[in-house]
């Protein structure tokens, strides 16, 4: 039976060889890779979270439990990822421009990989141009964007705002996501959507894309 206690109180401390071997002991129990990132790792980093929030825990200790969720997130990309499916589009997700976060990103690109979509990952700290170069010159027919601080919100309307400008918009989608990120944030700038989750934003690529 798997612990994700122990493996989101793994992640907590930032303990990145403990995370590998109840990962690896998880798989091998043949839990479902969706459980142990949902239910184990998520839960550990959102927990860190909370205790970063009231200045219990300091950027050091966050960094730390950031590489050991890596490490766990690494051992279930292949699992997450069906080797069989044909490309089903091209996009291109960052993290905006000032924003540094990149876990919620990776996991977003790991889904939708998952779902057999061709990923370009642009990275953190994206430009307004970057997104730009990546739906004109590099194929990318859907732009993910994601900002997990309050600040850097105003970065995707900038970025949606710069597309539409270069004249671009009406050849690719947006969506957009991440901690503060709201439905109606996604309207008020005009993204063609949002989701909560990184499950649920390969569910949107496909119908942004036309698949369902
Ligand atoms: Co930062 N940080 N951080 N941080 N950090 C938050 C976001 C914060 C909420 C912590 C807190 O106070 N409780 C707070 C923001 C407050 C606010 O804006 N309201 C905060 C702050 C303040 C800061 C700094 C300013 C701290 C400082 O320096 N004083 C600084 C800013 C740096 C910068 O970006 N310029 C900073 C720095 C850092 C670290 C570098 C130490 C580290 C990032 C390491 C890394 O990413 N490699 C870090 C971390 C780890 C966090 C917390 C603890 C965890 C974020 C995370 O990875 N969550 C976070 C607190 C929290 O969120 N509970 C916090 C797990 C991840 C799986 O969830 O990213 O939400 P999330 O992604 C989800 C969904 O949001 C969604 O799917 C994902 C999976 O389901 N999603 C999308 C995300 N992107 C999407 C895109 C989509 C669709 C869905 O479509 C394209």
């Amino acid at each position: 039976m798997a612990d994700f206690r122990a493996i989101a109180d793994a992640v907590k401390a930032g303990r990145a060889k403990i995370v590998k071997t109840l990962v690896t002991e998880a798989i091998a129990e043949g839990v479902a890779a969706e459980s142990i990132l949902n239910d184990g790792l998520i839960v550990g980093m959102n927990e860190l979270g909370v205790l970063f929030k009231n200045n219990e825990v300091y950027v050091p200790e966050v960094l730390i439990a950031a590489r050991a969720m890596k490490t766990g997130t690494e051992i279930l990309k292949p699992l997450l990822a069906d080797a069989n499916a044909q490309s089903r589009g091209v996009v291109a997700v960052g993290t905006v421009k000032g924003d540094l976060h990149d876990i919620g990103k990776n996991l977003v690109a790991m889904m939708l990989e998952g779902a057999g979509f061709t990923v370009i990952d642009l990275g953190v700290d994206v430009s307004p141009e970057a997104f730009i170069d990546a739906a004109t010159n590099q194929g990318a027919q859907i732009l993910g964007m994601s900002a997990l601080l309050t600040t850097t919100m105003p970065s995707i309307k900038l970025s949606i705002d710069a597309i539409r400008e270069a004249g671009v918009r009406d050849k690719v989608k947006i969506m957009i996501g991440g901690a503060p990120v709201t439905q109606s944030f996604a309207d008020e700038v005009g993204a063609d959507g949002y989701s909560p989750d990184a499950a649920s934003a390969a569910d949107l690529a496909k119908v942004l894309i036309g698949l369902v």
